[in-house]
């Protein structure tokens, strides 16, 4: 059975709930097909969201890793492509830091894309009735910040050996939170959790 960390952040921006915590929140301890899922919660701040994501996976030792951001103002599940080695953010984070034209690290590659089967999930999850798209940039806020450590821990020792592969999915607002927010789309956390369990089993058979 393989393994999976799934990763949700704690709210932000003012926003009482972060939609991908609750989507993910209910998915630790699931079985499904083709994985066990552990989920472990980041915050949204810079630096401590990589070195928690790094704690969970010395822990968990995962086979793959999704991790999941709200991307308020997206329409489809936004399976992204790429982290790049850069954050410039438009509000602080949880901290109260703001970073702005800041490299995530000074002797880091320009970019890491994810190493998910990004096509055939985006292609699962349509074929599954869901809106869902790929996505050519995370931002560069938080959830870029993390993708990019991520990738850049999976290039090296011991993760590239044992060949875990990882990556990231922003998701809409939840109905709720579009509510309050004028003309924002949403998604309801029942469909982008089963998105986000195809997901997981896309890149599990992969
Ligand atoms: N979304 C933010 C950070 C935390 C989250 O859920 C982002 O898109 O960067």
């Amino acid at each position: 059975m393989t393994k999976v960390l799934v990763t949700g952040f704690d709210p932000f921006d003012n926003e009482p709930v972060n939609a991908a915590w609750e989507v993910v929140r209910e998915l630790d301890g699931v079985q499904t097909n083709a994985a066990e899922i552990v989920v472990r919660q980041i915050p949204t701040v810079f630096g401590d969201s990589i070195s928690r994501l790094y704690q969970a996976m010395d822990d968990v030792q995962p086979d793959v890793i999704v991790c999941v951001g709200q991307a308020g103002g997206r329409s489809a599940v936004s399976v992204e492509r790429i982290g790049v080695n850069m954050s410039d953010a438009r509000i602080p984070d949880n901290n109260g830091v703001s970073l702005v034209e800041a490299p995530i690290d000074t002797d880091g590659a320009d970019g890491y894309f994810s190493s998910l089967p990004v096509r055939s999930i985006v292609e699962a999850i349509r074929g599954a009735g869901i809106p869902a798209e790929e996505s050519w940039s995370a931002g560069t806020y938080v959830c870029n910040h993390l993708l990019y450590g991520l990738m850049r821990r999976l290039k090296q020792s011991p993760w590239a050996e044992r060949g875990v592969t990882g990556g990231f999915i922003h998701i809409p607002f939840l109905p709720e939170q579009a509510a309050r927010n004028k003309n924002a789309p949403s998604l309801s956390a029942e469909l982008v959790r089963k998105a986000v369990l195809i997901a997981v089993d896309t890149a599990c058979l992969k």
